[in-house]
């Protein structure tokens, strides 16, 4: 049976991210500054850097780097969340990884759909962290039952996104004029509503309750609250955006600034307050509402579980001394202090086994098959018949995902909830299991390893 006529779900997730990327240009402008700021900051890294040039054609990153990006929402029932979970899927995005928001004071947990095959990376990474509202932790129990029957009322998919996702199981995949529609008919479900659907009063309670409460149910959607564009050195983005005036976040979130990038470094602008029409009264209210926000980042090396057990180590021990978590002047350099414990040359990473490489033989390697026989690889690589590239890291971090809700729910509201992790029903809410991030990283390395000897 041929599946020719079915557009493939790493198409339809490349529309898809570029119809959002337009639609949240047109909704936040500032969002199309920083698209701009890091597309002339990467073109400088890439001449300057031509080593670096060369690394990312390598490993199918060079490509990808124009277009990619990540986005957020916020969902508010187990049913929205399913349902999302089957939307993304058909652009072959998946839940990988488990983040429990509630020990940094946000009662949500999350994960992020996104591609997991080294092919479908390569197309478009596009990835959504998704978070899932925990009514359960609203104190209040007469606005928790309120929040809940509020967000039972809503539909936040249309009819015809509904009937093509369904179609689509059924069938298998969607033709060119259903794939068309579907990224349409998706995109409502992202769009920024300016009228909310509870009164101004409601709204206030909700708000006092967690900022982030009244985010998710006053309004008809879970609008896409940002987008981040990667770039290649997000010093220099931090430094433009503080040149361009624009209201930026007082840290980058993550490891400090190193030869060899590791994991994923974070920065925003502070989220836009907007005016929202609330439906009270004959003539409504008008109030505002600060929800939407923009975002850069630049990703490093994935790391091992042992890397990413140093990572959260020295990051604690960072934040813990002085006992001023990431804020003070001095912070910047206690992280710094901190992660001279962190290797940074890429073959002592790769044989202290603390991230991942993609192997590949180099021109000396594929000339020469006879001497790559079964050479371990890191023989290959010292004599010069295989090269060892660093994996991107394709997640994220709960300690930089708490640090950018903090300043972008708007004041420096601190509220501790205890921890509260329970993936169980994260995954039953869901209705499928997140997948582990290090077994998919683990996997990219090993199909690496076993193309040195296919031949
Ligand atoms: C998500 C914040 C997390 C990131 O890049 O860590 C995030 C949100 O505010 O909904 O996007
Ligand atoms: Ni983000």
């Amino acid at each position: 049976m041929s599946t020719d006529r079915f557009v493939s779900p790493d198409d339809i997730r490349s529309l898809f991210a570029q119809a959002m990327s337009t639609m949240y240009r047109t909704e936040v402008p500032l969002y199309g500054t920083l698209v701009d700021l890091v597309a002339e900051i990467n073109d400088a890294v890439l001449t300057a850097h031509p080593a670096l040039a060369e690394q990312l054609d390598r490993t199918d990153e060079r490509a990808r780097l124009d277009q990619e990006r990540h986005g957020a929402i916020r969902v508010g029932t187990a049913e929205e969340l399913a349902t999302l979970g089957r939307l993304f899927a058909l652009m072959g995005m998946y839940p990988i990884g488990y983040y429990d928001l509630s020990v940094a004071g946000v009662p949500v947990h999350s994960t992020a759909f996104r591609p997991r095959t080294a092919q479908a990376l390569a197309r478009n990474p596009f990835r959504v962290f998704t978070s899932l509202l925990r009514l359960e932790l609203i104190e209040n129990a007469a606005l928790r039952e309120q929040s809940a029957a509020i967000l039972a009322q809503r539909r936040i998919f249309t009819d015809t996104a509904l009937a093509l996702i369904a179609q689509a199981e059924r069938e298998g995949g969607l033709d060119e004029a259903d794939a068309r529609r579907f990224v349409i008919e998706a995109l409502e479900t992202f769009r920024w509503h300016g009228d909310a659907t509870v009164s101004l009063d409601t709204y206030h309670a909700l708000h006092d309750a967690h900022r982030l409460i009244a985010d998710v149910v006053s309004f008809r959607g879970p609008h896409i609250n940002h987008l981040t564009p990667r770039t290649l050195d997000i010093d220099a983005a931090q430094d433009g955006m503080l040149a361009r005036g624009i209201d930026a976040k007082a840290v980058i979130e993550g490891p400090p600034p190193r030869r060899c990038p590791i994991l994923l470094r974070q920065t925003s602008f502070k989220a836009l307050e907007e005016t929202v029409h609330f439906p009270s009264g004959d003539a409504g209210d008008a109030g505002t509402h600060t929800a939407r926000f923009g975002e850069i980042e630049q990703r490093g090396l994935a790391l091992t579980p042992k890397g990413r057990a140093l990572y959260d180590q020295l990051l604690a021990q960072a934040r813990d001394s002085g006992g001023a978590g990431s804020t003070g002047q001095d912070y910047p350099t206690r992280l710094a202090e901190a992660f001279i414990a962190f290797p940074d040359d890429h073959d002592t990473l790769r044989r202290e086994g603390l991230g991942y490489y993609r192997y590949a033989l180099t021109d000396a390697g594929r000339a020469n098959p006879g001497a790559v026989g079964d050479l371990p690889a890191e023989a290959l690589i010292a004599a010069g018949l295989a090269s060892a590239d660093p994996i991107v890291y394709e997640d994220f971090l709960p300690v930089s995902a708490a640090g950018i809700f903090q300043s972008n729910l708007g004041g420096d509201e601190q509220r501790a909830y205890a921890a509260h992790a329970n993936r169980d029903a994260f995954e039953q809410a869901l209705g499928m299991t997140v997948e582990d991030e290090f077994a998919i990283y683990a996997r990219l390395q090993a199909e690496s390893l076993a193309s040195l000897r296919s031949r």
